[in-house]
C-alpha cells in the first residue's frame, strides 16, 4: 500500500541526486542512466502515481530512457513511497548533494570533499563556510575557487525558482490538451515567457476563452496537475501545480483576446514599446482592449492588434522590448525558421561513448523526428569520464556505419565527432583520421577556467584546424547552471567566417549560443546549425528548443544550414 503519493518532482530529484552520487564515484554510464530516466519523467504531463494506477509497470515502461532496472526502483518509489537504495545511499552521506551541486562549478566530487573535510551539509552551510574563509584553506581549493563558489551561490539565488524550459513546455502542453478537450472552450493558449520560449521560466501563464468560464474553472481546479489553488479571483486562477512550479489561468472575453494575448505573453518591456506607439497613435492599448478614445478597436487576434498599431506582426520569440518594434515599423522583420523544419542533425551520441542508444536505435529516433540524416559525434578519447574513441575505435565504428547506410533506404549516417580541443588548442585525434569522417566538429570540455585571453586563442587555433567544419557549444555555458567561460564571442565569430566553421546553437539544456550572439552571427554571415546533442533517443526533441533558441536569435531557414536537404547541406559545410 502506498504511504503517501510521491510526485513526479521527487522522484526526478531522487534520480537526479543518486546520478550525482554515482558520477562522484566514477562509476560508468550508471549515472547517465538516471539522468536520463529523470528527464523522461520530466518531460511527462502525467502524474506517475496516476498513470501507474491505471496500467502498471507498462506505462512505466513506456516512459522515454526508463531501462528494466530503473522500472524497477520507479515502481518502488510509487508502491511504497520510498526507495531503499537512496535511503541507505543518504544514511551513509547526509548532505544535500544535489542542491550543493547547483552551484556553478561545483561538480559531485567537489561535494564529497566539502562535506569531508568540513562536514557541510546544506548550500547555506557552504555559504558560510566560504565566508569564514574555510574553503581557501582546504588543499587543492583555495581562494580562487572560493570565491567562485560564492559568486555561484548568488547567481543561484538571483535565479531560484525559475525553471528551464525543458522541465516546463511538455508540462504546460499537457494542461492545454486536457482544457482543449472542454467543448466550451473557445482558445486555450500558453502567454507569458513560455510562450516566448525564454530559456527558464518562472511561471506557466495560460490564458484562455469560453462560452462557460465556470465549467472551465471547475474542469481546471481538478486537474490532477493541480496540487492547490492558491488564489481565486473572477476571471483569474493561480495555482501551485504539482510539479512545484505557479502558475496563472486567465479566462477572458473573446472580443479582445488578441489584445489580451499579447499583453499576457509579454514581455513587459515589450510591452511598454507597444503601448508608446499606441498612444502616439491616439489609441490606448491594454490588457483589456485595444481603444480609440472611447471606442473599442476589434483585436480578436494578435495580427490585428499589430495591424492597428501599423506594424508587421511580430513573434512571440523576439518580443524582449529592444529594436523590434522599430524594425516591425520599417516591415522589417525576417520570416524566422519555422518549427520542424530541420532535416538533419550534427550532434548525436552513442553507446559508443556516453550515449544510451545504438546507432540504429539513434536512427530510428531521428527518423521519427523527420530527420534524413544524422551525424554520430561520439567524444573522443581526452574525455575519459564519457568513455571517448580513440583512433582505433573511430575507425570501426566507421566501419559499422558503412554496414548501417548500405541497409538504410532514405537516410544517411554521417561519419563525425566530437572531437576535443586541448588546452593549447590541438586536437584530441590525428589528421589523418579526422580525414575519414564527413564531418568534424570540435568543442571545449576541460581547462574551462583559462584566462580569456588564452580560451579565444586555444579555440581560434582551433578553428584554424583546416579539417574543422563545425564548432559545437561555443561559450560552454549551461542555463541556470554553468556560466560561459572567459571568451571573446567576437573574435570566435569572426575566425568562424574567416575559417568558415559553422557554430552550433545546442538544443539541449545548454542553450548555447546565447540569441545575442545567434543575431550577431548571422550579422556576420557565419553560418548556423541548430543540433539535439542528443545522448538518448528521446533527446531529439531538444531541437525544438534549439529552434526556439534560434528564434529568439532571429534565425531565419536560410541562415541554418541543416534545414538544407543533406547534399546541399554538406556542399555548404564544406571549405
Ligand atoms: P516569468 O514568469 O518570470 O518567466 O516571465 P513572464 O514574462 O511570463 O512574466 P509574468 O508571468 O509575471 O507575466 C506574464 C506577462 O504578463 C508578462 O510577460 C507581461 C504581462 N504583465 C504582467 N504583469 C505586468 C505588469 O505589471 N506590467 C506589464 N506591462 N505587463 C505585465
Ligand atoms: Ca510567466
Ligand atoms: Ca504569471
Ligand atoms: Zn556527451
Amino acid at each position: 500500500m502506498p504511504r503517501k503519493k510521491i510526485t513526479n518532482k521527487q522522484i526526478i530529484d531522487i534520480f537526479r541526486e543518486i546520478a550525482l552520487h554515482l558520477r562522484a564515484e566514477d562509476v560508468a554510464f550508471k549515472p547517465r542512466a538516471y539522468e536520463v530516466a529523470a528527464e523522461g519523467i520530466a518531460g511527462l504531463s502525467d502524474e506517475l502515481t496516476d498513470l501507474y494506477k491505471e496500467c502498471g509497470t507498462k506505462c512505466i515502461d513506456d516512459i522515454p530512457g526508463v531501462g528494466k532496472d530503473l522500472s524497477a526502483k520507479i515502481e518502488e518509489l510509487l508502491t511504497t513511497g520510498k526507495l531503499d537504495y537512496y535511503d541507505q545511499l543518504k544514511k551513509k552521506y547526509p548532505f544535500d548533494m544535489l542542491d550543493i551541486s547547483r552551484i556553478q562549478d561545483v561538480g559531485p566530487k567537489t561535494v564529497f570533499k566539502l562535506y569531508r573535510v568540513l562536514k557541510v551539509k546544506t548550500v547555506a552551510d557552504v555559504e558560510r563556510a566560504a565566508k569564514q574563509n574555510k574553503i581557501a584553506a582546504i588543499p587543492g581549493m583555495g581562494k580562487k575557487s572560493q570565491d567562485k563558489i560564492l559568486r555561484g551561490i548568488e547567481y543561484l539565488k538571483g535565479d531560484a525558482g525559475r525553471r528551464i524550459i525543458h522541465d516546463v513546455l511538455p508540462f504546460a502542453r499537457g494542461l492545454v490538451d486536457k482544457l482543449k478537450e472542454i467543448p466550451s472552450t473557445i482558445h486555450i493558449d500558453i502567454a507569458g515567457s513560455l510562450r516566448r520560449r525564454k530559456e527558464t521560466i518562472g511561471d506557466i501563464d495560460l490564458i484562455a476563452t469560453t462560452s462557460k468560464p465556470k465549467e472551465l474553472v471547475r474542469v481546471f481546479k481538478a486537474l490532477r496537475e493541480v496540487d492547490q489553488v492558491l488564489e481565486e479571483g473572477p476571471n483569474k486562477l493561480m495555482v501551485r501545480y504539482v510539479n512545484g512550479l505557479q502558475g496563472d489561468l486567465l479566462v477572458l472575453h473573446p472580443d479582445e483576446y488578441g489584445a489580451t494575448l499579447v499583453h499576457f505573453t509579454g514581455s513587459r518591456e515589450h510591452n511598454i514599446l507597444l503601448r508608446e506607439r499606441a498612444k502616439r497613435k491616439h489609441m490606448k492599448l491594454s490588457e483589456h482592449g485595444l481603444f480609440k478614445g472611447k471606442a473599442r478597436i476589434t483585436s480578436r487576434t494578435e495580427e490585428q492588434v499589430y495591424k492597428h498599431l501599423g506594424l508587421q506582426f511580430i513573434p512571440p520569440e523576439i518580443r524582449v522590448g529592444a529594436d523590434e518594434v522599430e524594425v516591425a515599423d520599417k516591415k522589417k522583420i525576417p520570416t524566422l525558421i519555422p518549427y520542424d523544419s530541420l532535416k538533419g542533425d550534427l550532434q548525436v551520441q552513442t553507446d559508443w561513448s556516453d550515449g544510451t542508444g545504438s546507432i540504429e536505435e539513434m536512427v530510428h529516433a531521428a527518423r521519427e523526428h523527420g530527420l534524413s540524416y544524422m551525424a554520430v559525434t561520439d567524444h573522443t578519447k581526452g574525455l575519459t569520464i564519457a568513455h571517448g574513441l580513440d583512433e582505433k575505435r573511430l575507425r570501426q565504428q566507421g566501419r559499422e556505419i558503412d554496414r548501417l547506410n548500405k541497409k538504410l533506404r532514405g537516410f544517411t549516417v554521417l561519419k563525425s565527432t566530437e572531437c576535443d580541443v586541448l588546452k593549447d588548442g590541438r586536437l584530441d585525434l590525428s589528421d589523418s583520421t579526422l580525414k575519414t569522417l564527413d564531418i568534424v566538429s570540435i568543442s571545449v570540455h576541460s581547462n574551462t577556467s583559462m584566462s580569456k585571453v588564452d580560451m579565444t586563442e586555444r579555440i581560434i587555433r582551433a578553428l584554424k584546424h583546416p579539417l574543422v567544419n563545425i564548432l559545437f557549444h561555443p561559450t560552454g555555458r549551461v542555463v541556470a547552471r554553468r556560466d560561459a567561460y572567459e571568451l571573446n564571442m567576437s573574435r570566435v565569430i569572426r575566425a568562424c567566417r574567416e575559417y568558415h566553421v559553422a557554430l552550433e546553437v545546442n538544443g539541449s539544456a545548454r542553450l548555447d549560443l546565447h540569441e545575442a550572439h545567434i543575431r550577431q552571427s548571422i550579422e556576420e554571415g557565419v553560418n548556423l546549425v541548430i543540433n539535439s546533442d542528443a545522448h538518448d533517443p528521446s533527446h531529439f526533441q531538444n531541437l525544438e528548443y534549439g529552434i526556439a533558441q534560434a528564434r529568439r536569435g532571429w534565425a531565419t531557414a536560410a541562415d541554418i544550414l541543416n534545414t538544407k536537404p543533406l547534399k546541399g547541406f554538406l556542399a555548404a559545410l564544406k571549405k
